[in-house]
């Protein structure tokens, strides 16, 4: 089927033709599109906060830009990488009193690009001073910040011996180079000349005009490696040319010849409002209340996450988000064995967020809350419209019919959805937490987008990859991402329970060899208590208060049930696994400890090796009864397929929370039955 209207779309690709197709346009400028987000300048001075956990307001961000300024005389080399909230101790956030002061402290990362070294700062926006400013070790990089995506792909194109690998390679004028700046890892492999210096390597694909799709066009073999600090092309490693694969690969709107006819408005109308109240940052819906916080780095964050158990208040979870995430891709080649993306503790994915007045995917009556930033410079910027709050209706809840007496009673199933959706260079990841009445909560990822693709030489069979179109290669890849939930099941002291299914083995208490029950294991030690998923006994895990008892004398709790999972298929020893140490295990549980929030370590970009979960967990303390918080990392595996592409339809992966044991019964009998809550459609 043709999918693609672009006239002579592969005519225009042949060599003369696509020389014709740059020039044409050349001279005209264009913006990354990270930068064309809706991100509005803060103006007005924002309410003073009312609850400890709220994010930093636009008039807090530029406070601590302003106190930092003054008190540090930072000067223009500073750059602001990322100002979140330095969250409060625990106590101050239970003990906190409606309309009472609290502390409140900015934590800020700066990078001098003069000195070329990182600093952390802590600014105390009651008292307006800076309480800590530290440098960081040397060879510590900060991530990546928004900026530096555009400044690297502007002066790679302004780079001779990068002009003169295009020319070789047929492409003439730079304007409709796409460089795309993927973080360089640490691999023990770099040249000399890369010692110490804060670096990104960048691929680069060619389209036919703006709107084209570039990574229908691997420009293969030519990698720019980028001094950031300098803002200069360090060298342009030349692996060799490759043709461009003939065909286009559009999916926007104008190059698609034709759209289905038969489909109806499909309307979600909620004449009354929807049945969730959002008051500050404070969600309450069906029992359920939590705080929606946003950080640079994580995007959303949930807080104090409790449900009301008729008029008792039962807190659930402290903290939760997906913290951490590496995308390590399976091909060898030389150029390519360094693509292992840490989206989230390299890039910061609330930076990336999308302002989803460009476009949100939810129906019904949408609450939107938006996310205050700074940009670089230090500009406050608030990102509208970053996180989508909005009810769904899913289906089934429970349902019995009496066939005795004919009655039949029915729920139907309603969830909260908070979410926010990045995007990362090609690809789209969307975030969603979402509640349900029966007193569960799921977390699924969605992943979309447009696939990081290579070129094949004609005849060449790609051996990690799938060919997806005519030479145009996707390659072998995994999405393994990390959640941190600091768990907080009816109070701060937890454990840890493994539950595997074993079928038994005949014998005297077995004799027809049917049996087989659960069997529950505490995992008492962090050594202990790193585990994978086991499709063979249908593990899951179970977080318990030991000294809260439901009403049949067990210990409460909330069961994590894993979603679709794999292992990392890279070698255990291979570099980017040591820099990706998380994602060696599904499971792991450590003791509370405000400084241990991300699981690769504060500072992933170009850190070599064993930091966050295997370097705290070397020590293997007790996580019996005690505050703990549980990672739990969860893997997409992604073997490409035809029907990814051009745009990828969406995979979703994830994991749930399930009440075990932590209610008497059924929490949502009291759901009322659908006559009074649905309208429905009747045909004559
Ligand atoms: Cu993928």
């Amino acid at each position: 089927m043709r999918q693609d209207k672009t006239p002579r779309a592969k005519d225009q690709f042949s060599r003369r033709g696509f020389l014709q197709a740059s020039l044409l346009v050349s001279g005209m400028s264009h913006l990354p599109q990270l930068f064309e987000r809706d991100v509005l300048a803060a103006e007005n001075a924002s309410p003073p906060p009312k609850h400890p956990l709220e994010p930093l307001s636009s008039t807090e961000l530029e406070d601590t830009v302003r106190i930092l300024t003054r008190d540090k005389k930072l000067g223009e080399s500073f750059r602001f990488v990322s100002i979140t909230l330095l969250e409060p101790p625990k106590q101050v956030v239970v003990g906190h009193l409606p309309g009472r002061p609290f502390q409140r402290c900015a934590f800020a990362v700066l990078l001098d690009r003069a000195k070329q070294a990182g600093y952390e700062a802590v600014v105390d926006l009651v008292d307006r001073t800076v309480t800590r400013f530290t440098q960081l070790p040397s060879g510590v990089q900060p991530p990546i910040m928004l900026d530096e995506f555009g400044e690297c792909e502007e002066v790679v194109k302004r780079s001779p011996e990068f002009q003169a690998a295009l020319r070789k390679r047929g492409v003439t004028g730079v304007d409709l180079v796409m460089v795309e700046p993927w973080s360089a890892g640490m691999y023990g492999t770099e040249e000399r000349e890369d010692k110490g210096r804060r670096l990104m390597r960048a691929l680069c694909f060619v389209r036919s005009e703006l709107k084209d799709n570039g990574y229908a066009r691997p420009l293969d073999g030519v990698v720019a490696v980028v001094d950031l600090h300098a803002m200069q092309v360090l060298r342009v490693e030349d692996y060799g040319t490759v043709p461009l694969p003939p065909e286009s690969g559009n999916w926007a709107r104008e190059y698609l010849p034709a759209v289905r006819k038969d489909l109806k408005p499909l309307n979600i109308l909620q004449a009354e409002g929807p049945s969730f109240s959002v008051e500050g940052t404070e969600v309450r819906w069906q029992n359920w209340s939590f705080r929606v916080g946003f950080t640079a780095r994580e995007g959303l964050v949930l807080h104090t996450i409790s449900y009301n158990d008729g008029g008792q208040q039962r807190p659930v979870i402290y903290r939760a988000s997906v913290c951490e995430m590496v995308v390590p891709y399976g091909d060898p080649a030389e150029r390519y064995y360094r693509k292992n993306a840490f989206d989230i503790g390299e890039y910061g994915i609330g930076m990336l967020a999308n302002s989803l007045t460009l476009g949100c995917d939810c129906l019904g009556s949408i609450r939107y809350l938006d996310a205050p930033l700074v940009d670089s410079r230090g500009r406050a910027v608030t990102l509208k419209n970053a996180i989508c709050l909005h009810e769904e209706d899913v289906g089934l809840l429970w349902k019995h019919t009496d066939w005795r007496t004919n009655q039949s009673e029915v729920r139907r199933s309603r969830r909260l959805t908070a979410s926010f959706i990045a995007t990362v260079g090609n690809y789209e990841y969307g975030f969603y937490w979402y509640f349900y009445q029966d007193g569960s909560i799921q977390c699924e990822v969605r992943l979309t987008g447009i696939m990081n693709t290579t070129a094949l030489a004609p005849g060449q069979t790609p051996q990690y990859g799938v060919e997806v179109a005519p030479r145009l290669n996707a390659p072998f890849h995994q999405h393994l991402f990390a959640a941190r939930l600091d768990m907080n099941v009816d109070g701060p002291n937890n454990s840890v329970y493994e539950v595997n299914t074993v079928s038994l083995p005949r014998g005297v208490k077995n004799p027809h060899g049917n049996a087989f029950r659960a069997e529950e294991t505490l995992l008492s030690t962090e050594r202990q208590a790193q585990r994978r998923v086991n499709a063979n006994s249908a593990r899951f895990w179970r977080i318990v208060n030991p000294d809260r008892r439901n009403r049949m004398g067990q210990p409460v709790g909330y069961r994590l049930v894993p979603g679709e999972n794999c292992p990392p298929f890279v070698q255990p020893d291979a570099a980017v696994m040591r820099r990706a140490g998380f994602a060696l295990n599904h499971l792991w549980v450590t003791p509370y400890d405000p400084q241990e929030r991300f699981p690769a370590g504060d500072y992933p970009n170009q850190h070599s090796t064993g930091d966050g979960l295997p370097r705290w967990t070397a020590a293997d303390r007790s996580v019996k009864n005690t505050e703990v918080v549980v990672w739990y990392v969860f893997g997409h595996n992604h073997v490409p397929r035809l029907e990814d592409w051009p745009v990828m339809p969406v995979s979703s992966i994830g994991f749930q929370l399930k009440p075990d044991g932590f209610f008497h019964r059924n929490p949502a009998l009291d759901v009322p039955p659908p006559e009074m809550t649905c309208r429905h459609d009747t045909h004559a």
